[in-house]
């Protein structure tokens, strides 16, 4: 595929952004190739600046629930920022968007608006430390919480003890608060806290995890870690960045009817604008400053314009019918896929949660970060480029979440499958 101005763009950029990239995954480096620059995005699609076009299931990592462009975030943006930006005070949207929230959230009884996931989760963390006055953090191998030092960590040789950083420049001593047990295996969490019976502050978990591919929670898993975070007196994050009104209006905890003790947010929250937030009970939001002696800040935290965008998108995702036109999309698209992967007698396992999926490229089932870890690459990222040239824009990695928005339609989602079978034909 020609992409002279977005190679052209890219040289460029690689002059001035690390990687050309404000941020890794962006740079097709999993998929190899040259990122498209996007010059806009209308709907369910996208056209990069040579003028192709793509049915978009990125939907920027997962914001864009609605699609492109939505007119009523739009239309809110316009009206904000008309009446400026950030104020660096109280705004009256920024109590809506926190009520709205708390209203849907039954756990969480008071929220704090933040900038991003990674500012959110970073802040839950702090705050079980600062509630149970403990240190150490479970994580799971495979699920991404943002990238704060004390969750840039895998298992270190003595799993038990401590974990070892994955990034340059993450002090050990940072890394070594934190303990990693491995996703849908219960034994592995059970083990740290058998270890550790008094040191943990709480586990951090993707109900559903997103940021390996897709991997939904086994039966009972959720309900366990409940349970055992409760024995211990340590406390339960569910980091629903990708799955907060992703999932339905209530979140994954809704789904799954689990109430963790802090929830963190982002994503759908800000409407495609930088927005996060972590939440819970009110005993447990008395820690956060100017309240208590957990300190946390950020300077456009909250503002109207991000605020405003967020509030447009949820109000949108309150209309009657919504969850259920988003379930009957993703289950067509997954239908299609999955019949075209057969027909082309390609072993493909595709993990779906309401409208994040991933096809792995695996016999199958997929369930833990090994079996994801055996996933044929290589054919993944064939399928990638053979969908890309033929205008379908995928999740640039077989290790990522891929979204259907509500802005596809029927037709899109027929359009797509066909496009994947001739892909699959392309590419065997
Ligand atoms: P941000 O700081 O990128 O807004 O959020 C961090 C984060 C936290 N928790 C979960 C479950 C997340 O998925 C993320 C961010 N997700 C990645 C994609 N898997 C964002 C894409 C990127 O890093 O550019």
């Amino acid at each position: 595929m020609q992409l002279p101005k977005s190679e052209k763009l890219f040289a460029q950029a690689q002059q001035y952004i690390p990687g050309g990239v404000n941020s890794p995954v962006r740079s097709f480096r999993s998929v190899g190739g040259t990122p498209p620059f996007i010059a806009r995005g209308q709907g369910c699609r996208v056209w990069d600046v040579d003028g192709h076009e793509y049915i978009d299931y990125l939907g920027s990592w997962g914001p864009l629930v609605l699609g492109h462009a939505h007119p009523a975030v739009v239309a809110a943006l316009q009206k904000a920022a008309a009446d400026g930006t950030s104020f660096g005070a109280p705004v009256e949207q920024e109590v809506e968007l926190a009520r709205r929230i708390c209203q849907a959230l039954p756990s969480v009884e008071q929220v704090r608006l933040v900038n991003s996931g990674t500012e959110a989760c970073m802040s839950a963390i702090r705050l079980a430390r600062a509630f149970t006055k403990r240190n150490k953090i479970i994580k799971f191998s495979g699920c991404y919480h943002g990238h704060a030092d004390g969750l840039l960590v895998k298992a270190g040789s003595g799993a038990l003890t401590h974990g070892v950083p994955t990034s340059a420049g993450v002090p050990a001593s940072y890394a070594s608060e934190t303990l990693v047990a491995d996703y849908n295996d219960l034994p592995s969490v059970e083990r740290l806290f058998a270890a550790h019976p008094r040191d943990i502050a709480g586990i951090i978990v993707e109900p559903v995890a997103g940021n390996m591919g897709v991997v939904p929670p086994v039966e009972g898993f959720l309900p366990a870690l409940r349970r055992l975070t409760s024995q211990h007196g340590a406390l339960l994050i569910f980091d629903e960045v990708i799955t907060g009104f992703r999932l339905g209006y209530g979140g994954a905890q809704g789904l799954f009817n689990i109430k963790p003790d802090i929830t963190c947010l982002g994503k759908i929250i800000g409407g495609g604008l930088p927005v996060g937030a972590y939440g819970g009970r009110a005993d447990i939001m008395q820690q956060v400053a100017p309240l208590g002696p957990m300190y946390q800040a950020g300077t456009l935290s909250g503002n109207p314009l991000a605020v405003s965008a967020g509030l447009a998108c949820l109000t949108e995702l309150q209309r009657p019918g919504i969850y259920q036109r988003l379930e009957s999309l993703a289950q067509r698209l997954a239908v299609g896929l999955n019949r075209a992967f057969a027909e082309a007698e390609v072993p493909c396992t595709l993990n779906r949660a309401g409208s994040m999926l991933t096809g792995f490229f695996h016999p199958g089932p997929v369930q833990t970060l090994a079996q994801v870890e055996a996933s044929d690459v290589a054919r993944y990222n064939r399928y990638f480029h053979a969908m890309l040239e033929r205008g379908v824009y995928l999740a640039p990695s077989q290790f990522e979440a891929g979204f259907v928005s509500l802005a596809h339609t029927e037709a899109d989602i027929d359009r797509t499958v066909a496009l994947a079978a001739a892909a699959l034909q392309a590419v065997g």
